[in-house]
């Protein structure tokens, strides 16, 4: 009996579980540079040349360690397009008996999988995929009867679960859960900052560069690409962070400065996601700079709690309630997304530093996707699909388990509150707080309704105004309508002419 293990791009583990089910040497493993996958949004080319280089690297690893590895290259003419015409392909060539695959990051990949069996005559063997902590049947039961899912609880059980920063008493370190509210400095000029580490492309990546800028209409400048394209790289990259960024990771995570792409942040997701890193591993790594003095406590369960907590949690979101998910729309968007999006052509300096990162490195930090690109697109009502198809595509870590949940549930509250207890609406007082963009920019954060007035705040306002209705009752929003109710009528008209004015001319902003 001979069975064909697929592995897609964002399965790059040794550890895999379709490539534990298998018999190295005897079995067949199919690897695939798919112009479907190429295409399905209009990726970062940073993207692609990282996940191509990755595959093609992994897949000299497994050849070395004795596996049998089938690789095609990407052409953009070939007849192979997809997942199922490449495994179909392969079962015409050579006598497959069954067909294994871990379970696909996306529902659109999983649903072909589930296809493939009828269509091939061949039997398909899904497997969990057993990098994350916890499984989607797992958080399935957890969400059983509760009346709202919060990630809090499910980040608590994930801590007991792996242990980490628990004490022997298994109670958590500090006392604490969570130190969230320490973490809201502002960065005022020291200590220094930490850049990701970067590689220099090798040969492999080389040879990807000049294949992906000559044959693949991205996104994004392909200049410059510095990720790290093997585990041996990631690995160097997580123990750079470590000693670099770690420490201050926590006080400065919510920080909008307005001079740099990175900050404290880790670009660790990028590798995670791929699996060049292994979130334990990660968690492990941070946990033990805690433990040996290394870094305060804050910063380390600032970090686990993202990895443990936020990514497991919109995964269970994701496996729970797709394919119907991706279709919300609670507050009814119905607005364009503005093209400048996709050129960062604005002059709100906050839109464009944050969508100049987002083209220059395939990345922008977690506070400029949900704070700015993602506040302006709410507050303007854009229609979520638009949004989400635009955070699919541009960044290097975008996949729609995470990023699905991300956009649809806490940026648009698409889905009506299940992910998040209320919209993160902020006007620009909130980015004039958390950075310098406000100083750099040719709006003016002090006024609401002048001509010069920076748009967020008419838009929020106007925000919340206009889905009263859907909001005013959420006890989290108390505050804001209070503040809604105290604005005299002649003020809450001059908000709406010019929420109404920016919306049609939002494209010259
Ligand atoms: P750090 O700030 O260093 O955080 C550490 C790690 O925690 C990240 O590497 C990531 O693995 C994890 N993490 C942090 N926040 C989240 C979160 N909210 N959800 C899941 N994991 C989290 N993350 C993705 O990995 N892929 C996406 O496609 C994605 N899309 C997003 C879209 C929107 C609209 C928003 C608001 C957030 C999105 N995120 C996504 C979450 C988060 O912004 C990124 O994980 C983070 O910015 C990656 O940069 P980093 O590695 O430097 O993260
Ligand atoms: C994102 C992506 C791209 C651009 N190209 C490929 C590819 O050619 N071959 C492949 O196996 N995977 C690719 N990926 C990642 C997949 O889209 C990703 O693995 C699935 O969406 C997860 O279900």
């Amino acid at each position: 009996m001979t069975t064909l293990t697929i592995i897609t791009g964002d399965q790059l583990s040794p550890g895999l579980s379709a490539l534990k089910a298998m018999e190295r040497g005897k079995d067949h493993v199919l690897m695939a540079e798919l112009c479907d996958e190429v295409r399905y949004v209009r990726h970062h080319l940073k993207k692609i040349v990282l996940i191509f280089s990755a595959m093609r690297h992994f897949a000299e690893e497994l050849q070395a360690a004795g596996h049998c590895v089938h690789y095609h290259r990407f052409d953009p003419d070939a007849s192979i397009r997809s997942f199922s015409d490449a495994v179909a392909a392969h079962c015409q060539r050579h006598a497959i008996d069954e067909v294994v695959v871990t379970r696909p990051g996306e529902w659109r990949v999983f649903d072909e999988f589930n296809k493939l069996e009828k269509s091939l005559g061949i039997p398909v063997r899904m497997l969990e995929d057993d990098r994350f902590v916890s499984t989607p049947g797992e958080f399935a039961d957890w969400a059983e009867g509760r009346k709202s899912l919060r990630m809090e609880f499910f980040y608590r059980l994930m801590r007991k679960r792996t242990g980490l920063l628990m004490d022997q008493q298994g109670e958590p370190e500090g006392g604490q859960w969570n130190f969230d509210a320490d973490n809201r400095r502002k960065w005022k000029g020291s200590p220094e900052s930490a850049s990701p580490m970067s590689f220099v492309p090798d040969d492999i990546t080389r040879e990807v560069i000049a294949l992906v800028s000559s044959s693949i209409d991205g996104f994004g400048e392909l200049d410059g690409f510095d990720f790290g394209v093997t585990r041996a790289q990631a690995r160097r990259a997580l123990a750079h962070f470590v000693r670099t960024g770690l420490a201050w990771f926590g006080d400065y995570q919510d920080a909008l400065p307005d001079d740099e792409d990175y900050r404290f942040h880790s670009r660790l997701s990028a590798y995670l996601n791929i699996g060049l890193l292994d979130p334990l591993e990660v968690c492990e790594a941070v946990e033990g700079a805690w433990r040996s003095g290394e870094v305060p406590l804050n910063a380390a369960e600032g970090y686990i709690r993202q990895i443990i907590g936020w990514r497991e949690f919109v995964r269970g979101i994701y496996w729970l309630k797709m394919p119907d998910y991706a279709d919300g729309n609670h507050l009814a968007g119905d607005q364009p997304l503005p093209a400048w999006y996709w050129t960062g052509e604005t002059g709100m300096r906050c839109l464009e530093r944050a969508i100049g990162n987002t083209r220059r490195n395939a990345y922008a930090h977690h506070i400029q996707r949900l704070m700015v690109t993602g506040n302006f697109a709410l507050l303007l009502g854009v229609r979520p699909r638009e949004v989400c198809e635009w955070y699919l595509a541009v960044y290097a870590d975008a996949y729609e388990w995470v990023e699905l949940p991300n956009t649809l549930g806490m940026v648009m509250f698409g889905d009506g509150g299940l992910l998040a207890s209320k919209p993160y609406a902020a006007s620009g007082k909130y980015i004039q707080r958390m950075g310098d963009h406000c100083a750099n920019c040719k709006y003016n954060v002090a006024e609401r309704t002048a001509d010069d007035a920076c748009p967020f705040n008419a838009l929020y306002w106007d925000f919340l105004m206009r889905n009263e209705k859907k909001l005013g009752g959420n006890p989290r929003m108390r505050m804001m309508y209070r503040n809604v109710e105290r604005l005299e009528p002649a003020e809450k008209a001059a908000i709406t002419k010019r929420a109404n004015w920016i919306r049609e001319n939002v494209e010259v902003l």
